[in-house]
């Protein structure tokens, strides 16, 4: 006989006033005994509700943010058995500790671009949790507990029987939370990716690779132990992901910008007087947003299937700046639309925000083609890592004078290195090389990037 009951928060120990995070079941639904209803997440531990009994649903008594302790009323169920209704214990895990939180915004890394993740870490676990009676939730590598994740105990559970390694799971819950739905649509997208496609295990090696050798350099010499950057800790498996599943091709290519310099030179001093530090740069963004408009195939990101391309009708342009704490990749917005002075000033600001910290997550995001310019340090090329979901990043090498053999002499001219690296899969030889040939072309007559 179906009897309706009051479902309510049950002994969770010394945890009160404690903020829900989730509501896992909605008004109408079937629900079986011990499901998980809401979940709660204290700084030190998330509490999953779990049904008392098998029924349904009839009301949900509160909502997310709702702060609640023993006792509170979460929701009406309309139960089968009028005798099975003994409040279940609360599920307790502890959140992980702490990965470091990117306080600052985008990390990128040595050789390539790389988007941030905006993602803030719990704070650190203490020791344990007490909450009686609990059920502790089996806290694993797998299950993402030990890298700071926020899961419910039973999205974990879930995730753990299907074999799911959370720290790869992109998260659509309030900070950052993963939940079941997420679970499924990660499995979903990985069943429908091509091989190709399917990343590497997180351990970040190829299976039939073997592990890197572990030496004790001590027995060689003196040594130090230099942490490596919060950027660098952030972007490395980024760039790990793009190096080891897209297959690059780089294709490389030197400009004779003589006559740009000189236009640029020409330029230098009217622009100073109005704040604009006008570089080669600056044109190399404006020439590589008419590429982009020529070639859109460049101009794209593999759908996540893998199947289809989605072409974007905007121009963004990342540069990677070098900071103190690593590369950062600021994004120049609507680049086809900009006059190549008003570049200049925006990559100024952006880089001056990059070096003294100062850039928002918004600043480094919907980048659509990265440049990654060591024009003032030196070198003659690099192969520089695509700055995944984008296909294509151009390295620019140290500009010099080179006898160039013309009408029967040889002339000097500067000579502008570029280096383009393209995602094979979805830009072919031929296109790569008539990409760089037309960006040549504009850099080469300057009057071209007006057009
Ligand atoms: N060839 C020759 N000289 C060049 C040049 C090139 N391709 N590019 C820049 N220069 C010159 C500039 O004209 C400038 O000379 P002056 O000081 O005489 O005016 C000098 O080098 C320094 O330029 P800059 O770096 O201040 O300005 P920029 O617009 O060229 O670059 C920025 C801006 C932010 C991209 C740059 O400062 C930077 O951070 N570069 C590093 C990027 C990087 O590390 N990429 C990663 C590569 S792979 O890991």
């Amino acid at each position: 006989m179906a009897n309706t009951m009051e479902v309510k928060v049950p002994d969770i120990g010394d945890f009160k006033d404690v903020p829900v995070v989730e509501i896992m079941v909605s008004a109408g639904a079937r629900i079986e005994k011990e499901d998980p209803l809401i979940s709660l997440e204290s700084d030190k531990a998330t509490i999953e509700v779990p049904a008392p009994a098998s029924g349904t649903v009839k009301s949900i008594e509160l909502k997310v943010g709702d702060k609640v302790s023993q006792g509170t009323l979460v929701l009406m169920l309309e139960t089968d058995d009028a005798a099975a209704a003994a409040p279940a214990p609360a599920v307790v895990s502890a959140p992980a500790a702490a990965a470091p939180a990117p306080a600052a915004p985008v990390p990128a890394a040595p050789g390539t671009a790389v988007p941030a993740p905006s993602v803030t870490a719990p704070p650190p676990a203490p020791a344990s949790v007490s909450a009686a009676p609990v059920a502790a939730d089996t806290d694993d590598v797998q299950t993402g507990v030990a890298s700071g994740l926020h899961a419910s105990p039973s999205v974990r559970r879930f995730a753990r029987e299907l074999g799911v390694d959370l720290t790869r799971v992109a998260a659509s819950g309030p900070k950052a939370r993963i939940l079941k739905e997420d679970v499924q649509t990660f499995v979903k997208q990985t069943l429908a990716a091509p091989p190709a496609l399917v990343a590497a295990p997180s351990a970040g090696l190829p299976l039939n690779l073997p592990p890197m050798p572990q030496v004790d350099f001590s027995k060689f010499g003196p040594v130090e132990s230099l942490p490596l950057s919060r950027i660098q800790k952030l972007s490395g498996p980024n760039l790990h992901r793009n190096w080891v599943s897209i297959p690059h091709v780089t294709q490389f290519d030197e400009v004779d910008i003589t006559e740009l310099e000189a236009f640029r030179k020409a330029q230098l001093e009217s622009l100073r007087k109005q704040g604009v530090r006008l570089t080669v740069l600056a044109f190399l963004v404006k020439a590589v947003a008419g590429a982009l408009r020529e070639f859109p195939t460049f101009n794209a990101s593999l759908a996540p299937g893998g199947d289809a391309l989605v072409l974007k009708k905007y121009f963004h342009v990342g540069v990677a700046v070098d900071t103190p704490d690593g590369l950062v990749v600021p994004v120049i917005r609507d680049c086809d639309r900009k006059g190549v002075a008003d570049i200049a000033r925006e990559l100024a600001s952006l880089s001056e925000a990059a070096r003294e910290r100062k850039l928002k997550a918004a600043d480094m995001q919907g980048g659509c083609f990265s440049i990654s310019s060591l024009g003032g340090i030196g070198g003659t090329a690099f192969t520089p890592i695509i700055n995944a979901p984008e296909v294509a990043i151009l390295g620019v090498s140290k500009a010099t004078i080179r006898p160039v053999f013309s009408d029967g002499t040889f002339v000097p001219r500067l000579m502008l290195p570029l280096s383009l690296s393209y995602d094979h899969r979805v830009v072919d030889g031929a296109t790569g090389a008539r990409f760089i040939a037309h960006l040549n072309g504009l850099l080469a007559d300057v009057r071209r990037l007006l057009l």
